[in-house]
């Protein structure tokens, strides 16, 4: 291994300490051991409990810093977009020229022609969502993408029904919980807080129950559940009110609760019990449109009305379909009916999975420091004076799902501008982006692409100029636990690599190629120890030797702790002060699909719709044990522990001829692929799963070979914005 040339050469085996923060929501204490300037072997936590023990993953992440296919050098694109046929150039060539394309494209087209996509990569502080952004709106500002992949849906039914996003429990008091309910929810592969698995043992041998509903047999399933509910993509929300039914008729609800802390029960009994529309939301109403037996959601009704405390794990799986939103706030409402919120062992059923949301309130608020860039928001002069901002929406932002289509239509297609130049940073949009096909050919069609990446992903061969990322075991940086309440040090392990560069690196490069002034106004070292020191960590130096700074709580932080306990001090921060069941915002509002109490609506795509006849298959694109999104994917190590196949029942299978590791074609109107067939009972009849992230590798008939899940999911948004990666319907033949 050629290592670079600042490394000494000592002989002596050091243990360096650093945090995995690879955006599935663990952040997991790694130990590196270097030799030479080379990482030799990676362990983990193994110091006091509760150890913030690393995954498959993290211990694999040797293989992801020297992997074959790593992005060495700045590159400059030699045949057709897409192709991946690349020439090394130097840094300063790449600058040069991304420097002048971004001056050229704003000189002729005007600032808004320059779109910049990008995503978390890791969750970290300095070298995430900050360096990018600045450095365009301070050189005349840039078309931001809008809409959250993981869950749109969950953040604006939280904003409506809490008014906050700060709805998670720290996750050791899972322990307090006498009943959970993991509703499309596997952290037993999606990791969602380093220790979230080691609590759900812990309760399970303390002996709470647990139940699942989830149309896969999930490890999570398998590990922890007492019992499993299969259900229907798409359609939780009318399970959550048939169970909100049973409760009201037998007045299993909390009177003094609904009365204390929320508005609007009523209107929402009226719809129930169908006086608003002449349709009671019984049992048997949902088993119709679930596939969920009356007597299981009767009875799981009883059981969350009368086991208490008992915690309603809402994932977010369920929440990222067609109108999700009304599925979180069902949810949610449920959890006010039965006095759930603000309480130890409880939970407010917002959304199970946090992430950007720690799940604790640190001193220095992580979302507000990360989005806007950590060296302070510079606002973008290509919004300003425009419309205001609807949810996370401002003006003239393009929706990421509509990315292909606002960049082949432009203003013919109503966008604001035309789109001529794209910058993809930590992102790999031609392979997690819905409707894959589509934006390939949309790439094609740009002046200008800059992408930055770690590897040669099919994103990366987009570019005309590729510029390679350091990992973070490469660069210092800070992140902070999910759901377990510490600050972690990103150290720096080794030099970067080849010709390597950070984020941060990278935009401060282009800053003074731009002539830009003040572009960071301190020093890295000083921006990472003021950010630490903020979050009241006492000592910087020790921090950075150990790894973790963990605060220590005298009991488990618990969402909205305060305005149950104390509601005259501590109102909601809703309109109203409350918890809004109905909400006024919504009303007023307006809007097709966000009814202002919680209802079930049905997807497009759904097995009703007629397009079954051809497409009988309901498609969920799970998140992969092996992967984080399509990180990961190429990792030797990492592939052998699972195969991508698509997952279909035995009875979907024997109906078409087919054997599990069989070939099959996958498809529907906007793609096909052909990948192996995974035949088991581990997920319903109607269901099939080609789980999300998967590199897309078309063949010459534009035929996915490489099982990118994206070929087949279709752009739709959900009415607030959110993605609908869980929504569609395909179907599977043999070869
Ligand atoms: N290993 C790993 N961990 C990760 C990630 C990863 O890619 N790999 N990604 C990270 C990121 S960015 C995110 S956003 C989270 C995602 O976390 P999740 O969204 O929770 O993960 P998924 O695997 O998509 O879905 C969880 C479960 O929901 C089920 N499900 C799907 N659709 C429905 C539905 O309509 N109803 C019901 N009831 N269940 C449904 C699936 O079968 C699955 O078992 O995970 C994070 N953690
Ligand atoms: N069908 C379907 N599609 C989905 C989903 C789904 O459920 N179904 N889930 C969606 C969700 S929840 C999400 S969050 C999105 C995620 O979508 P993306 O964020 O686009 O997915 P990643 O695979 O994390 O892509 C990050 C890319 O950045 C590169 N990279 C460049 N610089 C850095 C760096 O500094 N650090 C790191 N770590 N990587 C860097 C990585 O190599 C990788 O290729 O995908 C969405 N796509
Ligand atoms: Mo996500």
């Amino acid at each position: 291994m050629k290592v670079s040339r600042e490394n000494q050469i000592t002989g002596i085996e050091k243990v360096v300490p650093t945090v995995c923060a690879s955006h599935c929501g663990g952040s997991c204490l790694l130990k590196v051991h270097v030799k030479d300037g080379a990482i030799t072997r990676i362990e983990t936590d193994d110091g006091e409990e509760p150890q913030l023990r690393a995954c498959w993953r993290g211990r694999a992440y040797r293989q992801r810093v020297y992997a074959p296919d790593r992005v060495r050098y700045p590159m400059r694109r030699t045949g057709s977009r897409g192709e991946g046929r690349f020439e090394r150039i130097s840094w300063s060539e790449a600058l040069d020229t991304v420097a002048s394309e971004l001056k050229r494209v704003r000189g002729t087209y005007g600032p808004a022609s320059i779109i910049l996509s990008q995503m978390a990569g890791d969750i970290a502080f300095l070298n995430q969502f900050g360096p990018m952004p600045r450095l365009l709106n301070m050189t005349g500002g840039y078309t931001g993408v809008w809409g959250i992949t993981s869950f749109g849906q969950g953040v604006s039914a939280s904003l409506y029904t809490y008014g906050s996003l700060l709805t998670g429990n720290n996750r050791d008091d899972l322990m307090n919980s006498k009943l959970m309910i993991l509703w499309g929810w596997n952290p037993a592969c999606t990791i969602c807080g380093t220790n979230t698995c080691w609590y759900l043992a812990q309760a399970r041998e303390a002996g709470a129950r647990i139940v699942a509903i989830d149309p896969k047999h999930t490890d999570t399933v398998a590990t922890f559940a007492d019992q499993w509910i299969p259900i229907r993509p798409g359609t939780d929300a009318a399970m959550i009110i048939a169970m909100a039914y049973v409760t009201i008729m037998e007045k299993l609800y909390d009177e003094d609760f609904l009365t204390t802390y929320t508005v609007g029960f009523d209107s929402f009994r009226d719809y129930v019990l169908g006086i608003e529309d002449g349709v009671p939301k019984t049992p048997s109403w949902a088993e119709e449109i679930t596939g969920v037996p009356s007597r299981a959601i009767a009875e799981l009704a009883r059981e969350y009305a009368t086991i208490k405390p008992a915690a309603l794990m809402a994932g977010i799986a369920p929440g990222r379909t067609a109108y999700g939103e009304q599925y979180h706030r069902a949810a949610m409402t449920l959890a006010a009916m039965t006095g759930n919120i603000g309480i130890h062992g409880g939970d407010a059923a917002a959304r199970a999975w946090e992430s950007v949301f720690p799940g604790y309130p640190y001193p220095v608020d992580p979302m507000t420091e990360i989005f806007p860039g950590l060296v302070g928001a510079v606002l973008n002069p290509v919004e300003e004076g425009l419309g205001a901002a609807d949810g996370f929406f401002r003006e003239p932002q393009v929706h990421r799902a509509n990315l292909a289509d606002a960049i082949l239509k432009g203003k013919s297609g109503g966008y604001f501008t035309d789109y001529k130049m794209l910058y993809i940073a930590h992102s790999n949009d031609v392979t997690q982006l819905p409707n894959i096909n589509t934006l390939a050919r949309a790439l094609r069609s740009l002046e200008f692409v800059v992408v930055q990446e770690q590897f040669m992903t099919p994103t990366a061969k987009f570019a005309d100029i590729l510029l390679p990322v350091s990992t973070f075991m490469e660069r210092n940086d800070v992140t902070y636990g999910v759901g377990t309440a510490f600050i972690g040090a990103m150290n720096r392990v080794i030099e970067p690599l080849w010709e390597s560069k950070s984020p941060l690196e990278i935009a401060t490069a282009l800053a003074e190629r731009m002539g830009i002034e003040g572009f960071l106004d301190r020093e890295e070292p000083q921006i990472l120890e003021d950010f630490v020191k903020r979050n009241n960590v006492p000592d910087y130096a020790a921090f950075r030797e150990q790894g973790t700074y963990r605060y220590k709580l005298l009991e488990p932080y618990i969402a909205f702790q305060t305005e149950i306990e104390n509601p005259l001090n501590n109102p909601f921060p809703t309109a109203s002060g409350r918890i809004e069941i109905y909400s006024q915002q919504l009303a007023d509002a307006n809007k097709p699909g966000l009814p202002p109490i919680p209802k079930y609506i049905e997807s497009w795509e759904s097995v009703n719709d007629p397009v079954v006849k051809r497409y009988p298959l309901q498609l969920i694109t799970t998140h992969f044990k092996r992967r984080t999104l399509s990180q990961f994917d190429s990792i030797p190590w990492l592939r052998e522990l699972e195969e991508q196949a698509v997952m279909i029942s035995k009875e979907d299978a024997h109906s078409r001829g087919i054997n599990d590791g069989d070939m099959v074609r996958v498809f529907n109107d906007r793609g096909q692929m052909v990948i192996p067939a995974s035949v088991t009972e581990r997920i319903m009849p109607g269901v099939v799963d080609v789980p999300h992230g998967a590199w897309y590798e078309p063949d010459e008939r534009g035929v996915d070979r490489g099982g990118c899940a994206n070929v087949l999911v279709g752009n739709g948004i959900s009415p607030s914005g959110g993605f609908a990666y869980n929504t569609g319907l395909v179907e599977v033949e043999r070869l």
